[in-house]
């Protein structure tokens, strides 16, 4: 299928990785462009007219404008009809979506504070309570992915690898990778360690980011 796609924003954020190993995974070609913090600012009249939450990602392709991370990935996977990695029968459907808004709306706001804190060391996200609270809040999240991964013994939807696993395995990463007191949870590294043989998640998640 002949589209010319482009996406904006930086490789150092983990909702701009998520498109990238997406992308990967379908084999499609794309132009990228740095924006976020330390490159084009997205506070720009220029970019708040494409984004108004002046965020990255951003995709432009012939359809048009459309940012949120997870709804661009779901979006081109749709186009692709690659329905190994999102099924278009609702029940299987809903399985893997089930994981992909817990990532965006449970275990991402979880590592908020403690993110900012122990990896970007933010002096704004010092108070030692809120760290601990945090860390507690994100391994409790994990906890809860090292029951499902127990169940499935290879993804987080079970048997074989979906969209889902782009999200979250990003953010296994992110956790494994920060300086704080990780439980043991020996299937979400079994999980880390299976996700490590792809493609993508070498490519934007083993190439330094977190
Ligand atoms: N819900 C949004 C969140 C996007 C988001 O938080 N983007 C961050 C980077 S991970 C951002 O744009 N930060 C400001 C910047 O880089 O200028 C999505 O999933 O696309």
């Amino acid at each position: 299928m002949g589209h010319s796609l482009k996406i904006l924003g930086r490789t150092s954020s983990i909702n701009v990785r998520k498109v990238l190993w997406t992308c990967q995974e379908l084999g499609i070609d794309y132009q990228r462009e740095d924006w976020g913090i330390g490159y084009s600012p997205t506070q720009s009249p220029e970019f708040l007219a494409l984004n108004p939450n002046a965020q990255v990602p951003v995709l432009i392709d012939d359809h048009g404008v459309l940012w949120e991370s997870n709804t661009i990935c779901r979006y081109l996977v749709g186009l692709y009809e690659r329905h190994d990695l999102l099924p278009a029968e609702p029940a299987p459907r809903a399985r893997v979506e089930q994981w992909m808004d817990w990532q965006a709306t449970e275990l991402n706001p979880s590592w908020g504070y403690a993110f900012h804190a122990l990896v970007r060391q933010n002096p704004d996200y010092q108070d030692p309570q809120r760290i601990q609270a945090g860390v507690q809040a994100w391994n409790a999240k994990m906890g809860l992915l090292e029951q499902q991964l127990l169940k499935t013994s290879a993804f987080v939807a079970g048997s074989e690898f979906t969209l889902a696993d782009i999200l979250v395995g990003l953010s296994v990463h992110r956790w494994r990778n920060a300086p704080l007191d990780h439980p043991s949870y020996p299937a979400v590294e079994a999980y880390y360690q299976r996700l490590s043989q792809r493609p993508g998640f070498q490519a934007f998640a083993l190439d330094g980011h977190n």
